[in-house]
C-alpha cells in the first residue's frame, strides 16, 4: 500500500496500463448496453479519482509555492527542445525541476539532466498520458521547498492528456509548423484546456506550407482566451515573450494575471 495517496501500487499500475484505452478493451461480439454503461462507469470512476488526486497535488504545489506547467503536444513538436532552451536561458533566475513522460526510454530525461536541472522520468508502458497519481509520486524525489517552477512534459498525444488533470496551474500546448494549421479544430479539447499555445519551429516557416495566421485564428475559434507565442526553440526567436509570461506567472504567485 502506498503511504502517500493510499493506493495499492500494483493494482494501480495495472489500471494505468489500460485506462487510456478503456474504451477498447471489453469489446466482444455480443457487446451490449449493459457493458457500455459499465465502461462509462469505469471511465467516470477513473477520472473522478484522478481529479481528487490532482486537487491534492495542486494544494501541495500551492502550499510550497511551486508554479507547475503541463506541456502537451503530439510527438516531435519540440517540447523537450523548448524545455532545454528554457532551462538554460533561465538557469540563474529560477530553480526548476522537470518530470518527463514517455512510454519508453529515458532519452528526454538524459537531455534535461545535461542542463543540470533535477529530472524524473516516468515510463507509462502502454499508457498514453501521465496522470495525477504518477505525478504525486514523482515529486517525492524533489525538494519542493526549494523549487520555483516544475515543468511536466506529458506523453506525446493530443487526445488523452487533455482529460487528465495533473494538478498543474496551466496546460501549455505546443504545436509546430510542420503539423498542419488545422490541428486546433481537429483536437479542440486539448486547445480548449490549454491557457497557452507555443507555435514552435517558426524558423521552418519559409520551407513549409503553413499559414500561421490561419492557425492562430483556428486556435482562438476553439479557445478565444488562449495566449499564443510564436517561437523557435532552435534559434531562440520569440522565446523572450514566453520567458516573460513564465516569470510573471510565477511572480504573481501562481495566478494567470492580465495576460
Ligand atoms: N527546425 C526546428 N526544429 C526543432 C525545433 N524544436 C525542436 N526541433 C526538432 O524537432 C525534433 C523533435 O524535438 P523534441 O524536442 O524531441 O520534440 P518532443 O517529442 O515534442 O519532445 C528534434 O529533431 C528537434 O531538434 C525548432 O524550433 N526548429
Ligand atoms: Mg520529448
Amino acid at each position: 500500500m502506498c503511504t502517500t495517496c493510499g493506493c495499492a501500487a500494483d493494482e494501480q499500475y495495472h489500471h494505468h496500463q489500460h485506462d487510456g484505452h478503456a474504451h477498447d478493451r471489453h469489446h466482444t461480439h455480443d457487446d451490449h448496453a449493459g457493458d457500455a454503461s459499465k465502461k462509462i462507469q469505469v471511465e467516470e470512476d477513473i477520472l473522478a479519482r484522478n481529479n481528487r488526486l490532482a486537487a491534492g497535488n495542486r494544494q501541495l504545489f500551492t502550499q510550497k509555492g511551486v508554479f507547475v506547467l503541463n506541456l502537451v503536444s503530439s510527438p516531435g513538436s519540440g517540447k523537450t527542445t523548448i524545455l532545454e532552451r528554457t532551462l538554460r536561458d533561465l538557469a540563474g533566475r529560477f530553480k526548476f525541476a522537470v518530470i518527463e513522460g514517455d512510454q519508453q526510454t529515458d532519452n528526454d530525461a538524459q537531455r534535461i539532466a545535461a542542463t543540470g536541472v533535477p529530472v524524473k522520468q516516468i515510463n507509462t508502458g502502454a499508457g498514453c498520458h501521465l496522470d495525477a497519481h504518477m505525478v504525486c509520486h514523482a515529486v517525492e524525489e524533489f525538494d519542493l521547498d526549494s523549487l520555483d517552477i516544475l515543468l511536466i512534459e506529458n506523453v506525446g498525444n493530443l487526445v488523452c492528456p487533455a482529460s487528465f488533470d495533473l494538478g498543474e496551474q496551466h496546460k501549455v500546448v505546443v504545436l509546430s509548423v510542420t503539423e498542419g494549421e488545422d490541428k486546433p479544430l481537429k483536437y479542440p479539447q486539448m486547445f480548449r484546456k490549454a491557457d497557452v499555445m507555443l507555435l514552435n519551429k517558426i524558423d521552418l516557416l519559409p520551407y513549409v506550407d503553413f499559414d500561421a495566421e490561419r492557425c492562430k485564428e483556428m486556435a482562438r475559434r476553439v479557445n478565444p482566451d488562449i495566449l499564443i507565442f510564436e517561437v523557435s526553440s532552435r534559434t531562440g526567436e520569440g522565446m523572450e515573450m514566453w520567458y516573460e509570461w513564465l516569470a510573471q506567472g510565477r511572480d504573481r504567485g501562481l495566478g494567470t494575471g492580465d495576460w
